[in-house]
């Protein structure tokens, strides 16, 4: 019998009658949408929680990142990384901007500041850093990058909020000028589709607000570049109710975590890259397919054989993707090109069963030098 399929992940569902009085709720005040109580409230609380920064709520971390670039008055170049979801370098482009692909550190996978450096030129407005699977970009160097040249910086925190509070700290520069989040279904926190942008400056906080309601600061009265960025009143009755159940699966994580980790130790050749430090979002293993006997992909597909549906986040590299490939230093980027085929993203989430932690990590130990 074909064992069901176990995913990624799975999203947290709160309980039906609980979203059912919040929708009774939406019906009865015929507000569905455009800054609703429920919006206002969410926006409210997810601010309190993450306690630095201007919090904007939008309805997806894509719209929240074009937001804002379109916000920055950036031209020319963006120096990104080539190892991140696609959305970060879609977002550049879509803009008509250039994305300039760097490097990445070998040990954090985010984005190297030196490669960025390296790669700055007089046509450079802005860079990207993406928070890989929560691991916090070498905000200190970019913000150094920032003072030199001018530059803005930019991070794509998607992955950031699967971890214990503080989330971020308050040192200077650490959201870069903007930090985007995403609240999609598959992140720990979700709205089912959302996301935010926090920012250190209120100027740029009130352009991004105006930008993600058409320009409209007031009625009749829109101005400048601007979409729409709107959080639905559903999609907040629904992040109201997850938010209060987020606690308790971050210690569920976490102890799984600590469970995978001692299953898997004892294999040379495969290294744990996320999941027991900061971030609780992906658990992630890194396999060196010369020392561990067997590569990345040879693990990926007897999981999936199993009925154990890793991911191999993130594969491709942006750099790789038709339409991308012509962009500059697409092809020169020989620490993600290794990364890229050796991260695999495990099942993790509170309710899936440790019997399976178990399964998984012999499938992997079978593998291991056979
Ligand atoms: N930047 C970064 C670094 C990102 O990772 C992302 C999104 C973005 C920007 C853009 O933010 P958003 O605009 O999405 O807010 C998923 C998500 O769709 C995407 O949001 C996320 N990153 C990315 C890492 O993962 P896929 O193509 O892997 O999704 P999918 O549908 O294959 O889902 C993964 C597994 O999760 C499924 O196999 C089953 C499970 N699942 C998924 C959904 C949607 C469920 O059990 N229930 C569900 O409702 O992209």
């Amino acid at each position: 019998m074909r064992q069901p399929q176990i995913f990624v992940t799975q999203p947290l569902a709160p309980e039906a009658s609980k979203v059912g009085a919040r929708m009774q709720g939406i019906l009865s005040r015929h507000q569905f949408t455009n800054f609703g109580p429920l919006h206002n409230e969410l926006e409210s609380e997810l601010a309190a929680r993450i306690a630095v920064g201007h919090f904007s709520l939008w309805n997806n971390g894509t719209n929240a990142l074009m937001g804002a670039l379109s916000q920055l008055d950036l031209s020319g170049q963006v120096i990104v990384t080539p190892f991140t979801f696609p959305a970060t370098v879609q977002t550049i482009a879509m803009l008509g901007l250039e994305p300039v692909f760097a490097d990445i550190d070998p040990e954090t996978l985010t984005l190297s500041p030196e490669s960025a450096r390296d790669r700055t030129s007089a046509k450079t407005s802005a860079v990207i850093g993406t928070h890989i699977y929560g691991t916090q970009c070498d905000t200190d160097a970019l913000w150094q990058l920032r003072d030199e040249t001018g530059m803005r910086v930019i991070y794509d925190g998607a992955h950031s909020l699967g971890q214990e509070q503080p989330y971020f700290n308050t040192r200077e520069g650490v959201l870069g000028d903007v930090t985007m989040l995403s609240f999609h279904a598959t992140k720990l926190l979700h709205t089912v589709e959302g996301g935010g942008l926090l920012t250190y400056d209120s100027e740029l906080h009130r352009r991004f607000v105006r930008a993600r309601n058409f320009g409209f600061e007031a009625e009749d009265a829109p101005s400048g570049l601007a979409l729409n960025g709107k959080l639905s009143e559903v999609h907040a009755a629904i992040g109201l109710e997850v938010l209060p159940l987020v606690e308790h699966e971050i210690e569920c994580r976490s102890s799984l975590a600590r469970e995978y980790s001692n299953l898997l130790s004892e294999m040379p050749g495969l290294k744990i890259q996320s999941g027991l430090g900061a971030s609780k979002q992906y658990f992630v293993v890194r396999i060196k397919e010369t020392e561990f006997g067997a590569s990345r992909d040879d693990v990926w597909s007897d999981l999936r054989a199993h009925g154990y549906m890793a991911r191999r986040y993130f594969y491709p590299l942006c750099s790789d993707i038709p339409g991308f490939t012509e962009f500059p230093f697409a092809s020169d980027l020989p620490v993600a090109r290794a990364a890229v085929q050796e991260c695999l993203a495990l099942p993790f989430y509170g309710r899936l069963d440790r019997s399976h932690l178990q399964s998984v990590a012999e499938i992997i130990a079978a593998r291991h030098r056979t």
